[in-house]
């Protein structure tokens, strides 16, 4: 029994025993296993971004199998998909990785007035595939995200019912500008929002020094967003003070160093982790798993 997940753990304890025991799953698999730290291989940027411009670079990553292969011989915590991918590789790969079935999802084939997800799969499509929990992207700053809070709400309780924790990627775009989506301010409250809707662990990007709600420029006057590592505990202290499982995403591929950096700078601040997508599946398939060991490395001994 590992003290640093148990201690994690502590802070569910309201929660049924199927969802501290599917959390416990996911903190103690891959080489990151019993540190409390999680390095999850998101795969749905084929149905959000397009199958070019997220697997010509490697093409390798047309193929389903491949990304469940990825994230077992990296060594990852889990891995999440939409249904389609996951339905292609649950019987060969259910219990040998967490799966975490993304149950919602957008393309950008149009630009709707407020972004918005479909609903793509149900919570008794992840237990039928033997999934460890459901993932759900909430877009705060559209005018359609009182919709998305109250489907989330549904859907949380569905499926604690059934003993499956939520991921909630919690992204504000809508009626905010471009770089304000990553702004501190944006981003500590998408992780606080998330949180209160009942998010068992939080996905957001990295934030970066902007503060883009005039209404809290006078409150950051005294809260250091200095350096991303100062950003990244801010975010964390919006997440009831640590006491939910915040994981940063990994964005648009870029050099190796760079991310390095960056990993290393959430690890300082006390991020719970990375969910790195095409950084990884982009890259040849043994550089993706050395770049996901040094990345599991840096918060392993963070
Ligand atoms: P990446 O590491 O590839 O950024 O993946 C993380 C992720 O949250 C994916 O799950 C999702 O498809 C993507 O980012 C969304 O990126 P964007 O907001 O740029 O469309």
């Amino acid at each position: 029994m590992s003290q640093a997940v148990e201690s994690i753990l502590a802070n569910y304890a309201g929660e049924n025993p199927g969802v501290v025991g599917n959390l416990r799953r996911m903190l103690n698999h891959g080489r990151l296993a019993g540190t409390g730290k999680m390095v999850i291989l998101p795969v749905d940027q084929g149905f959000e971004h397009g199958p070019a411009r997220s697997f010509q670079p490697n093409p390798a990553g047309y193929d389903p199998r491949y990304h469940a292969e990825l994230a077992v011989e990296s060594g990852c915590n889990a891995y999440a998909a939409p249904l389609g991918f996951i339905e292609a590789i649950a019987a060969e790969y259910a219990g040998k990785i967490p799966l975490i079935l993304k149950v919602n999802n957008s393309d950008s084939l149009a630009s709707p007035a407020a972004p918005c997800s479909a609903l793509t799969s149900a919570v008794e499509d992840a237990l039928r595939l033997g999934c460890s929990a459901i993932g759900y992207t909430i877009y705060p700053g559209s005018k359609d995200r009182n919709r998305m809070y109250q489907d989330l709400r549904d859907l949380i309780r569905e499926a604690r019912k059934v003993g499956l924790p939520t991921i909630v990627w919690s992204y504000a775009r809508g009626d905010i500008s471009k770089d304000g989506e990553t702004a501190i301010d944006v981003i500590a409250y998408a992780a606080h929002i998330a949180c209160q809707l009942g998010a068992h662990i939080v996905k957001v990007k990295p934030p970066s020094e902007m503060i883009e709600q005039s209404a809290a420029k006078k409150n950051y006057e005294s809260i250091d967003v200095s350096t991303l590592e100062a950003r990244v505990r801010h975010v964390v202290e919006s997440a009831f003070n640590g006491k939910r499982i915040v994981i940063f995403s990994g964005g648009p591929a870029k050099g190796k160093d760079a991310v390095l950096e960056e990993i290393a700078a959430i690890a300082k601040g006390g991020g719970s982790g990375s969910i790195v997508g095409r950084n990884a599946f982009q890259r040849p398939k043994d550089e993706a798993i050395q770049l996901l060991h040094e990345i599991q490395d840096l918060f392993a001994k963070a």
